[in-house]
């Protein structure tokens, strides 16, 4: 099936509306100006003059007769000015939920029991897809944390955010500008409290950290663990754990951070058991250098990396039991996936699928997915519909009913296909994935089952019946090849997957 992109993806109107901001490099030398943030023109004024002149007249969202009046939502000015005039239309039939959502960084499509791993237990993530949907072809933006992550927090292709390139170290001072609207930022207007635990890697300066961004909270380590970014800390004793904005711990230990994640999590969750919440879990493992508590130390047929990877399913057992102790089993969605492939040279796995972290084959770019809500999400099924975590902020949004979303997205409300609702399907078909810059990008463009790379020469794969994209079957379907490399360029285009980076 051939569709066109939907209209938010062609953003003429948006490239006349964003710019690039430069600036001198953080300590003040006249270093090369840095590329630091594409920020809407419209909304560019200071927090302070937002709160300062705040008037509704430029927000006309939310005010069609069919919308549900949100049992949550009561938004503030300062929201209304960020979020645009993009109207809901049908409510779901399913009540807001508390929502949960558990990001694991860099663990592979096939690391897990439900998805074929023989050699790691999961089984409290096979006990939560049996009671829940397990999606099979779920799929970042982007092979890379920050540009997925990007996606994941806006529900717009990194590029359009100026995050397409690159991962951000601990020294940079560009990041996601404030003034975008992320997955915190839509639930929060809807009465929803808002805890971020664990990595964030999408800004460190102010203005760009988590708590900046929408969240009440934010306990955690905000950067890798991996040497390219401790190193930054050594001369301060390490890497910090930050509650809030102060250091309670440092360094960070690698073996600790699952068991303190998952200590917070349960803790955010008796702490806000009478109201409505959003939890950001953004694991440290099983991202290099991976590590577990001694109780996980030693467990694993996969080595380390799968004790890991098994303390991750225990963490997960845990808040989903806390959450059924509580009675609150029934009144929230928990999903559980990942922000990217494997990494090359470790334990880790995408099988069946070929191809790791830092490549656009199916490896790096699908993850698993289970979505878990007794009572609402079909208990034991398997979903095959092609979604992507750019449809994650326009799903939430309309589960937790949403007055508007922000304007731009490139992300759907698949929240019918989420519900099993009778003939539901996903309404996307079209994935753009970039990985790197210069003399070799890698690009690949998804529509339903066709895969095209634009490499020289391009190849071409039917993941229908070849979703280990082994057979390019490029040179018999020339037509096929010409269409996607067309759209694949115009989406560069539309979204700025190219705009470069320090
Ligand atoms: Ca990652």
């Amino acid at each position: 099936m051939w569709t066109e992109l939907p209209p938010q993806q062609t953003g003429t109107d948006l490239r006349a509306r964003i710019f690039r901001t430069w600036t001198e490099g953080r300590d003040g030398s006249p270093s090369r100006p840095r590329f630091v943030q594409i920020r809407h023109q419209s909304v560019q004024r200071s927090n302070r003059a937002r709160e300062i002149s705040g008037r509704t007249d430029r927000f006309a969202g939310g005010a069609r007769g069919d919308l549900r009046t949100p049992r949550r939502c009561v938004p503030t000015a300062r929201f209304l000015l960020t979020l645009a005039v993009v109207s809901l239309s049908v409510a779901t039939a399913a009540p807001a939920p508390n929502v949960i959502l558990i990001n694991c960084d860099d663990l592979g499509y096939g690391d897990t029991a439900c998805y074929g791993a023989k050699d790691i237990r999961t089984p409290h993530l096979d006990r939560m897809a049996a009671e829940g949907t397990r999606f099979t072809d779920f799929s970042v933006t982007s092979p890379l944390c920050t540009p997925s992550r990007a996606a994941l927090m806006t529900g717009k292709y990194p590029g359009r955010v100026g995050l397409a390139i690159g991962v951000l170290r601990p020294d940079a001072t560009r990041g996601l500008a404030t003034e975008e609207v992320t997955l915190a930022e839509v639930m929060k207007p809807c009465g929803y409290a808002t805890g971020c635990i664990g990595k964030w890697h999408l800004g460190f300066v102010k203005g760009m950290r988590p708590m900046d961004q929408g969240f009440d909270s934010y306990y955690g380590v905000l950067h890798n663990l991996d040497k390219f970014e401790t190193v930054v800390f050594e001369k301060e004793g390490g890497m910090p754990v930050l509650r809030g904005d102060v250091v309670e711990q440092r360094p960070a230990v690698p073996a600790e951070m699952t068991a303190l994640y998952t200590r917070e999590a349960l803790a955010f969750i008796e702490a806000n058991r009478a109201r409505p919440f959003f939890l950001y879990l953004g694991h440290a493992m099983p991202h290099i250098p991976f590590d577990a508590s001694p109780k996980f130390k030693g467990k694993s047929a996969r080595g380390l990396y799968g004790d890991a990877v098994e303390e991750l399913d225990d963490s997960t057992g845990q808040i989903l039991e806390k959450l059924r102790r509580l009675g609150l089993a029934e009144k929230t969605l928990v999903v559980f996936t990942s922000d990217n492939g494997p990494e090359r040279n470790t334990p880790g796995t995408a099988a069946p699928l070929r191809g790791t972290k830092h490549t656009v084959l199916e490896g790096g770019l699908r993850v698993p997915c289970i979505a878990w809500w007794p009572g609402q999400v079909p208990a034991g099924r398997v979903c095959t519909e092609q979604i992507s975590t750019l449809d994650v902020l326009p799903t939430l949004g309309r589960l937790a009913a949403a007055k508007s979303l922000p304007a731009g997205l490139d992300g759907f409300d698949v929240s019918p296909l989420l519900l099993g609702e009778k003939n539901a399907k996903s309404p996307r078909s079209t994935l753009y994935s970039v990985y790197g810059l210069k003399q070799r990008p890698l690009e690949s463009m998804r529509v339903s089952a066709w895969k095209l790379h634009l490499s020289t020469p391009p190849q071409l794969y039917d993941l229908t019946r070849d979703v280990a994209e082994g057979t390019d079957v490029a040179s018999q379907h020339p037509d096929v090849v010409a269409r996607l490399t067309a759209l694949a360029r115009q989406t560069r285009d539309d979204t700025h997957a190219f705009i470069p980076t320090p």
